[in-house]
């Protein structure tokens, strides 16, 4: 059996799959990395789970693949690992449909404010106090989608069904797709009410959403986050939603999650989410296989079955 070091805890599904057909090195359950590393770190060819760093890559000198738990890999230091020879694989596509679906529930319960009128209901205040104050919807307002990939392509299809004029922004203009792009970010986040974030996180998109990106959003505006926390100036955001600056926010990721900010989570226009967004038993399931099959395909016949460039 190859032996696979557990950087990082995975689901439990994940964890008994590799059981059935790996030898398996707990590196997260060791009270002395170091001496866990020095002791069998030689004996390690595949990885999965955590953050994989530069040091952490020096210590495995016979590790061929990281097959990361994930479709985001800014956890992983890619660079170093291909300097070395080592493949890195992650788990797109699968996941995409429940991200899509988050999203969606996010952007209707910011909207309509679900949350708050389930509380009212909840404590019996309908009958004290009346009727709750109107709320936004959905359709007919505008998106905005910062990266139109994988998972970005299926929150347009689902923005479209209820009825939103959609358009995105990357680094390409993506000809044959039907929505309006915008070559500016902040032209974009002046043009539309709802700004999703969705593009990959990592040094090159680290606070893409400035200060001037929110304030070109403005107070018609809401802001989805379901990519990673680090893309976002949270204090200015934070800011902005506190001074009417901004209508709202909905976000599933968190700048130095899991810790949020109290004033984040004081504030009364703001959806806020566990990094939840493939949180579903099917997803896992799902990347749980898919880290597998991509470890099975390269030590049984050396295929690549999802890797990073
Ligand atoms: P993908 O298919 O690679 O799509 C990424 C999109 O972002 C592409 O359209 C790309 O278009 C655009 N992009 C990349 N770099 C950019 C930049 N510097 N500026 C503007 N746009 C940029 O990836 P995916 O499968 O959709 O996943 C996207 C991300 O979602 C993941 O990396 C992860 O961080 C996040 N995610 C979060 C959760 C959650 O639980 N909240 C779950 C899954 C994924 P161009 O190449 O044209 O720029
Ligand atoms: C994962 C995600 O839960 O796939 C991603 O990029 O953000 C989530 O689906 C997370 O990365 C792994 O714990």
């Amino acid at each position: 059996m190859k032996n696979i070091l557990l950087n990082g805890k995975v689901p439990n599904d994940c964890l008994k799959l590799l059981e059935e057909r790996f030898q398996l090195f707990r590196l997260y359950e060791a009270d002395d990395r170091a001496a866990f590393l020095a002791e069998h770190g030689q004996k390690i060819v595949g990885m999965t789970g955590g953050k994989v760093d530069a040091n952490l890559i020096e210590n495995l000198p016979n590790l061929k693949i990281i097959a990361n738990y994930g479709v985001g890999y800014d956890n992983v230091d890619v660079k170093a690992a291909h300097a070395k020879n080592i493949h890195v694989t992650n788990t797109p596509n699968r996941l995409s449909p429940a991200v899509a679906e988050l999203t969606l529930g996010l952007m209707i319960s910011l909207a309509r404010n679900i949350p708050a009128y389930h509380n009212y209901v909840k404590a019996g205040r309908w009958a004290q106090e009346g009727s709750v104050p109107l709320t936004a919807q959905l359709a007919e307002a505008s998106v905005g989608i910062l990266g139109l990939g994988r998972i970005g392509k299926e929150i347009a299809k689902r923005c479209v069904a209820f009825d939103m004029d959609v358009s995105y922004h990357g680094r390409t203009h993506q000809t044959d797709q039907p929505y309006r792009y915008f070559d500016s970010l902040i032209e974009m986040a002046k043009n539309v009410d709802w700004l999703v974030i969705i593009a990959p996180g990592g040094n090159e998109t680290n606070k893409i959403i400035t200060r001037d990106v929110l304030e070109a959003l403005g107070a018609k505006g809401c802001l989805v986050n379901i990519a990673r926390g680090n893309m976002v100036d949270q204090q200015a955001l934070i800011e902005l939603l506190a001074n009417n600056g901004l209508r709202g926010a909905a976000l599933d990721v968190f700048d130095g999650e899991p810790e949020v900010p109290q004033a984040l989570r004081d504030l009364d226009n703001v959806i806020l989410s566990p990094h939840n967004g493939s949180a579903t038993r099917k997803t896992r399931a799902q990347m749980s296989s898919q880290v597998v099959e991509n470890l099975e395909a390269f030590f049984e016949r050396g295929e690549l079955l999802d890797p990073v460039q």
